[in-house]
């Protein structure tokens, strides 16, 4: 049984997209697991998920995944070409070093959203450690989105970066049932866990708009929940 480390639910769900992009995946596979709440100072790499499978400790998402298909009964990658690999990994990074800041910046920069967000991340912490962690953290996350670009950009240009990447995705999914083939693959987990990143928390911003104005990317969504039940059921 894989143990995976995550964060506690947020309004019922997985808040974090690297973290539920590991979770679809075992779910899309059929792969047992064990869903473990930690904290990230706890994690081999600082950040969450990590996985622990036959006392081997495996973080960051994309190893993780790596370590699953290396077991031929859970690779959902099995038998892509090369050209559909590439486009996976295209999308991958699109999803995962651009429009995920965007995600981040909505939930904790933007003063709407951490309304919202901020509560509810840090809701049963002792009063004491209320009183002063998210504020702090919050300071990190803005140094993070400061360091890696985005947070330099005004709200108006963060949600348009945002929103061109989904314009994007929507294009490049286009009437295809799922990502790069016609069953569910590794790529099929991180796109979803972005898209319902957006949808999912009761946070309105123009990501989350942009989603709900798009057939393609709503109708993916559901595609891909019935996929993980059909696999439950
Ligand atoms: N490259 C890593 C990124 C993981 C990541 O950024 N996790 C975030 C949550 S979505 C985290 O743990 N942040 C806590 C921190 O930076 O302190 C992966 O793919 O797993």
């Amino acid at each position: 049984m894989i143990e995976l480390y995550q964060f506690r639910r947020a309004w019922g769900l997985n808040p974090s997209p690297f973290c539920l992009k590991v979770e679809t995946y075992c779910q899309l596979a059929g792969i047992p697991y064990k869903s473990v709440r930690t904290v990230p100072f706890k994690a081999p790499r600082g950040k969450l998920p990590f996985v622990v499978d036959g006392g081997q400790r495996i973080a960051d998402s994309g190893l993780i995944l790596d370590h699953l298909r290396a077991n031929a009964a859970w690779d959902l990658d099995a038998g892509l070409d090369a050209r559909q690999q590439a486009m996976g990994h295209l999308l991958r990074r699109t999803c995962e070093e651009s429009l995920y800041f965007a995600v981040v910046y909505s939930r904790w920069i933007d003063d709407a959203g951490w309304a919202v967000a901020g509560p509810e991340f840090f809701r049963g912490m002792p009063a004491i450690l209320r009183a002063v962690m998210p504020g702090r953290l919050r300071k990190k996350v803005q140094a993070q989105l400061h360091q890696q670009g985005y947070g330099r950009h005004d709200r108006d240009e963060v949600y348009a970066l945002g929103t061109a990447d989904l314009a994007a995705i929507a294009v490049f999914l286009g009437d295809h049932v799922f990502a790069v083939t016609d069953r569910p693959t590794s790529v099929d987990a991180t796109v979803y866990a972005l898209l319902k990143s957006i949808l999912g928390p009761p946070l309105e911003s123009p990501l989350k708009q942009a989603v709900q104005a798009s057939p393609v990317l709503t109708g993916y969504v559901q595609r891909i929940e019935r996929a993980i039940a059909a696999k439950a059921a």
